[in-house]
């Protein structure tokens, strides 16, 4: 908008005052309305074209109409439209579309939004089979009655109970990797008990151990193709059917999550499941490489002329390149397919070499002391040590303990490293790290009586940056692991922002060590930050920072992080087989 006129009454864009756009929905609706009544056919389209009239003026038309402004002189307004306008701006409604609204069924309107519907055939679905909302849609729809109508087929009949699902189960955005973990293991098991499966996988980002997935993408090696498929359907959590051919299907979880399924012969395994893999820019870089050889290489095999030179491994299609093979936590186009062809991957740290894991809780929700659970667990896991870490009294954390709850906990560590079995439990607390670099509470006099200083930075504003006083607090020499160093959360904003550069050198020289946090939202450090801070030489730290002993599985999404980022066991302080923190040994915390 341009300068305020000084005669105008009414400020443009006054809040509360009634938008173009806002104006232009009501006579779409309207539109939308008469066509589903059968209304002359130009009479709709001239509603129509008001709401692109509406849409295309220059400036707020309720601020035309307050300064008396005469419509009529803009193309397309003619007196009838103009009076229209100037009743929706005076008193936000549209007599006639109030009186089209009382008169139709509402559930219509919710039938114009699904795909391949307009006014047309919802009128021919109300007409013929008395159909008024999206529950009668779908039922007439498996009763088979709606593709005797003219105009509907199968196709179309999928594609509406697709939408109408997902409108049913709003959840359909992405998903954090750890929530779709039980559901993508109950798939492969599923898949896997068809007796013709020779292999069976969720391939796609979830392979990739992408901090979030979008939709789980399966592949099926078998003989008989329409039988896997059938099977695929059974699966029982599954609300709708999307599509199913004969090579490949899509359906829709009970809460909204899309499972594609790819079954191919078993002599093309190997591509078809690199190419669902991923990721795209990967696959995309491999097939082009093919062709520089003047190969070719699509889901089916790699193929020089007829002469097929891969396909049942992807071990084989990775050699045929003259790569070794690469893990899929590798494979996003960040120089992996240089080092493959170097035979220069990293050897990926693994879940067996973890002997300790950075810190759990050892205070549970309720306030109870919950360190022998704690211990116990780690030790079932094999662990050889453990951080016990809560947050410290006076630290202005969420869930900071009392003073008595710390002796308590004290004195079950103690009980516990009396008796000389793993895993050696280390006393450590939670303070956190203000923008102006202070420590809450002062760790000097902790740090004196033997607990790990566990330090988290806490912003006091939205998107404050940290950078500055995180260096300071580190300087001190007082902090042991910088905890969730970032303030990253997984598919939201971060809390606060930080140059992870200076975080990383500042860390390295002061050999603080970063953790990455395994609880599925944050998983902070991310991989792009752990790789850094390998390069750099920081020291790198996993934690689980289970709240409860069921949650230590935790620990395992931080790894999947550690290998996006070519960490390799030696790059982690886990997997050690005796505690990182001598202050720790003699600790009473
Ligand atoms: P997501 O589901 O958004 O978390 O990410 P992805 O990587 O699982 O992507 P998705 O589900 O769209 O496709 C799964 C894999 O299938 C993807 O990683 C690569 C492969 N793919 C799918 N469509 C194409 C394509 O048009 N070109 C290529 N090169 N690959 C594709
Ligand atoms: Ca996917
Ligand atoms: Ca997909």
């Amino acid at each position: 908008m341009g300068g305020k006129a000084p005669h105008r009454k009414v400020a443009a864009g006054t809040p509360g005052e009634i938008t173009n756009s806002e104006v232009a929905a009501m006579f779409r609706t309207l539109a939308d309305l008469l066509a589903i009544e059968g209304a002359n056919p130009f009479r709709v389209e001239a509603y129509r074209r008001a709401a692109r009239i509406v849409e295309g003026l220059p400036r707020p038309v309720a601020a035309m109409v307050a300064e008396g402004e005469d419509l009529t002189r803009f193309y397309g307004i003619g007196k009838d439209l103009a009076g229209k306008i100037r009743t929706i701006v005076e008193t936000g409604r549209l007599p006639l579309l109030d009186e089209m609204l009382a008169r139709m069924p509402e559930g219509l309107l919710d039938l114009l939004s699904l795909p391949g519907l307009g006014p047309a055939r919802v009128r021919l679905l109300h007409e013929q089979l008395g159909i008024e909302t999206l529950r009668e849609l779908e039922d007439a729809i498996r009763a088979g009655k709606l593709r005797r109508l003219p105009g509907f087929g199968p196709k179309t009949e999928e594609k509406i109970l697709a939408a109408i699902a997902r409108m049913r189960h709003p959840g359909g955005g992405r998903r954090l990797l750890a929530e779709v973990e039980e559901t993508a293991r109950a798939i492969e098991t599923h898949l896997g008990t068809f007796p013709g499966t020779i292999h069976a996988a969720v391939a796609g980002s979830f392979r990739r151990r992408k901090e979030s997935v979008g939709d789980l993408d399966c592949v099926m090696a078998v003989e008989d193709g329409a039988g896997a498929i059938r099977h695929f359907l059974t699966f029982p959590r599954r609300a709708e059917t999307v599509s199913a051919g004969i090579t490949r299907a899509t359906i829709l979880l009970d809460d909204g999550l899309q499972v594609d399924l790819r079954v191919v012969a078993p002599e093309s395994w190997g591509t078809t499941l690199a190419y669902f893999t991923g990721s795209r820019a990967h696959t995309l870089a491999l097939r082009h490489l093919a062709r520089e050889k003047g190969w070719k290489l699509n889901e089916y095999g790699l193929f020089a002329g007829e002469r097929r030179l891969a396909g049942p491994t992807e071990a084989g299609l990775y050699a045929a390149f003259g790569m070794e093979w690469i893990p899929p936590e590798l494979r996003e186009m960040r120089g992996e397919l240089a080092a493959a062809s170097a035979h220069r991957l990293p050897e990926l740290a693994t879940r067996a070499d973890i002997r300790g894991d950075g810190r759990v809780r050892g205070i549970g929700p309720d306030g109870r002391v919950i360190v022998a659970r704690q211990a116990e667990a780690a030790r079932r896991a094999g662990l050889a040590w453990l951080g016990i870490a809560d947050p410290m009294p006076g630290s202005g954390l969420r869930g900071a303990l009392a003073e008595d709850a710390l002796s308590r906990r004290a004195e079950a560590i103690a009980r516990w490293n009396r008796k000389a079995i793993a895993p050696r439990l280390l006393p450590a607390g939670i303070f956190a790290i203000d923008p102006s670099g202070r420590i809450r509470p002062d760790p000097a006099p902790w740090r004196a009586r033997g607990l790990v200083i566990v330090a988290r930075p806490r912003a006091t504003a939205l998107h404050e940056d940290m950078t500055d006083g995180v260096e300071k607090a580190i300087a001190t020499g007082l902090i042991d692991i910088l905890a969730t160093p970032t303030g990253r959360r997984v598919l939201e904003s971060a809390e606060f922002s930080i140059d992870p550069v200076r975080l990383i050198e500042a860390a390295r020289a002061n050999d603080v060590c970063l953790e990455i946090c395994g609880i599925p939202q944050r998983l902070d450090l991310s991989d792009v930050h752990a790789r850094m801070a390998r390069k750099a030489g920081a020291r790198i730290l996993l934690a689980s920072a289970a709240t409860t002993p069921e949650r230590q599985i935790q620990i395992g999404y931080a790894l999947d992080q550690a290998r996006r980022g070519w960490l390799e066991a030696k790059d982690l302080v886990n997997t050690r087989d005796t505690p990182p923190f001598s202050v720790a040994i003699s600790g009473e915390g």
